[in-house]
């Protein structure tokens, strides 16, 4: 059985971290038996992030990896038809997804003052004393650090905004009237463009990306419609 190792959920979401939104998204689309284990222990993680599987005994950290890992032992219901300009485009959303919208989120929840309130009640609220006095301010400097090296920490607010926003219109501008991502078809950008999708646009973080995310009624219904097939 494949344990998913994530972080517990919050946010009235599966999971308030995308990535691991995204990878139960992906299980649930292709249908294969998992348990979720809520440890939220990045120091067991070998990659010191979430999430990642132990499909017994075989240990795959990162989304990408361990979707390949799973295309390779128990086939590939979702992806193995699509032509090499599809595989281009999805490759190519998938990073603009996860490598930078991504960080505009983080942005909006934990560095901007508002998101951050949210962020630390849902994420440390239950922490006992004194852990809850000091975590929560290491965890925000250490992602404010990522932020830093990423890039995207350096730019101003309002720039980052604009980033965000710009990459959020081209996802609604790219799904327009398809029902999947990539057409009539569910693939497994769907799991990505899902699970960032309702991450930003259902969280309970007013920011500018959300709103610029809920004018596009679009990527609601998508995001419904993910909903409605496969968290039923
Ligand atoms: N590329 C990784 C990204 C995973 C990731 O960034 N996970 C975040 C949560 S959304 C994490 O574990 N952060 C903990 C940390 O940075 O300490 C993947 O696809 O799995």
């Amino acid at each position: 059985m494949i344990k998913l190792f994530q972080f517990a959920p919050a946010f009235g979401l599966p999971n308030a971290s995308p990535f691991c939104m995204k990878m139960e998204t992906y299980l649930r689309m292709v249908g294969l038996p998992f348990e979720l284990v809520n440890s939220g222990d990045v120091f067991k993680a070998p990659k010191h992030k979430l999430p990642y599987i132990d499909d017994d005994g075989v240990v795959v950290a990162d989304t990408s990896f361990i979707i390949d890992y799973l295309k390779g032992r128990y086939g590939d219901p979702l992806d193995a038809t699509l032509t090499a300009r599809e595989r281009a485009l999805a490759t190519a959303f998938q990073r603009l997804i996860e490598e930078n919208l991504y960080w505009a989120v983080v942005h909006s929840r934990w560095i901007e003052d508002a998101g951050w309130a949210r962020t630390k009640e849902a994420f440390f609220g239950a922490m006992p004393p004194p852990l809850r006095w000091f975590v929560p301010t290491l965890a925000r400097r250490g992602l404010r650090a990522e932020m830093r090296g990423h890039g995207m920490g350096r730019h101003s607010a309002a720039e980052i905004h604009t980033i965000g926003r710009r990459d959020l219109t081209a996802i609604a501008d790219f799904l327009a009237e398809k029902p999947f991502m990539l057409g009539e078809q569910p693939t497994s950008l769907d799991a990505t463009a899902h699970a960032f999708l309702a991450n930003l646009i259902w969280a309970p973080v007013d920011s500018s990306l959300q709103r610029h995310a809920q004018e596009r009624p679009t990527l609601e219904a998508y995001c419904q419609r993910m909903k409605a097939r496969y968290f039923a």
